[in-house]
């Protein structure tokens, strides 16, 4: 167990699974998986992996990925590679290509299935664990494919390892949660795991994201997530959505962040909070254009372990791959209490070049906070909004 900041020793479960960490999505894909093999070095290089338990992940089985996704995607997804593309695979269904058509967001790739099993097991086991009470703060860096539908891949996730995962921790088992919250500080809206809990109040999912139009004119990715989308049936209230402006900087994303999730822990109180810590949210990414720095994003998993309750780390998305290493590496570090210990110096090790474009610091610098009236009026609404909301529950 690792001693921390505010004195409480916390076990820490890590998942890597280096299996996966070198697939290719495609050549000019945005999403490398190879950031979290980055990630993983760097947590090594700067001596942490002795503060965790370091677990093997076996890769979900099928039928653990059935009880979410619909047999006939799962059927597709387990059988489609590049050459059966080429073959026609998906001549055979009938009229929805579930998402695996347009070749460009989603491709098939050589290993796909090994790639969807290997981080949806790594979520899954992580979920175990905690659910075990066998670990305190889990951690799988490959997870947080939070665009995933149960029949439908999208945004580059093909199998929504977040929603089996908290189906783990709802399972019907000794140590199982009765009530989990979802966090989703990804630059997009977490619209897979929203749906697939839109009727239940044994899970609030939260999602801080960007909205609006993007200079093309088209809709930021994937254009859902107003304050208005708060859930259907006994599921009513237990949806909650913080849409954003671009350019949001630390101190405004905190000023909506903190109250938020304060008041959702004071009025759903869950039993187990998973975070998806989506590293596009990041200053400088290439696709998320909001202003966070690593301690503003990282601040977001230590305000959640301060409630102390078994707390499941995800990633997610994030596409400038030094950053988001830097930022998953000093999460790593927040779980195990070890964050004031980390030199800002990057040590040496074998991704050590890739630093140079941020001067080869752990907390490279971000740009000035422009203070804009009208994004901090209209953050000030959404927060006000938002809290009215959530005091509807109880
Ligand atoms: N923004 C953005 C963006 N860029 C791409 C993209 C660019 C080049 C490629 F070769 C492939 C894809 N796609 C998008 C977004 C999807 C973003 C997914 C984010 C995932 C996550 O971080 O939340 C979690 C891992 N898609 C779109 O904007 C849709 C389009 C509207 C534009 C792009 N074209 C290819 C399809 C339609
Ligand atoms: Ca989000
Ligand atoms: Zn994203």
């Amino acid at each position: 167990s690792a001693s921390c900041v505010d004195g409480k020793k916390r076990c820490v479960c890590y998942y890597y699974d280096p299996g996966i960490a070198h697939i290719k999505l495609s050549d000019e894909h945005m999403m490398v998986p190879a950031r979290v093999a980055m990630a993983h070095s760097l947590v090594a290089a700067y001596g942490m992996l002795d503060s965790m338990r370091r677990l093997r992940t076996r890769p979900a089985t099928e039928s653990e990925i059935r009880r979410f996704h619909s047999p006939e995607y799962v059927d597709l997804l387990r059988d489609l590679t590049p050459e059966s593309y080429d073959h026609g695979v998906l001549g055979r269904l009938k009229d929805d290509d579930h998402g695996l058509g347009g070749c460009i967001e989603c491709p098939p790739f050589d290993r796909l299935w090994n790639y969807c099993r290997g981080y949806a097991g790594g979520s899954l086991a992580a979920a175990r664990a905690l659910a075990g009470g066998e670990s305190d703060v889990a951690i799988n860096w490959s997870g947080g494919m939070h665009h995933a539908c149960a029949a439908k891949a999208s945004g580059f996730c093909y199998v929504n390892d977040i929603v089996l995962a908290i189906n783990e921790l709802l399972g019907a088992g000794a140590g199982a949660f009765r009530r989990v919250l979802y966090v989703d500080v990804d630059a997009h809206h977490g619209d897979g795991v929203q749906e697939a809990f839109a009727d239940s109040d044994r899970v609030m999912t939260l999602s801080f994201h960007r909205y609006g139009k993007t200079p093309h004119g088209g809709k930021f990715f994937p254009g859902t997530g107003l304050v208005s989308e708060i859930g259907r049936g006994a599921g009513e209230h237990y949806t909650v959505n913080v849409p954003m402006d671009a350019g949001v900087h630390d101190d405004v994303y905190q000023s909506l962040f903190k109250p938020i999730v304060s008041k959702a822990m004071e009025v759903f109180d869950p039993e187990a909070v998973v975070l998806q810590c989506g590293a596009d949210s990041l200053s400088g990414d290439r696709l998320g254009s909001m202003e966070l720095s690593v301690r503003g994003h990282a601040e977001c998993v230590s305000f959640l372990r301060g409630f102390n309750r078994p707390l499941l780390l995800l990633g997610g998305g994030g596409y400038t791959i030094n950053h988001v290493a830097s930022s998953w590496c000093y999460e790593t570090a927040v779980a195990i209490g070890k964050e004031r210990d980390l030199p800002d110096e990057i040590p040496k090790h074998g991704y050590d070049l890739f630093y140079m474009n941020q001067g080869n610091k752990l907390h490279y610098s971000v740009s000035e906070a422009t203070v804009n009236s009208k994004l901090l009026k209209k953050a000030a609404e959404t927060k006000q909004i938002v809290l009215e909301h959530l005091s509807q529950i109880k």
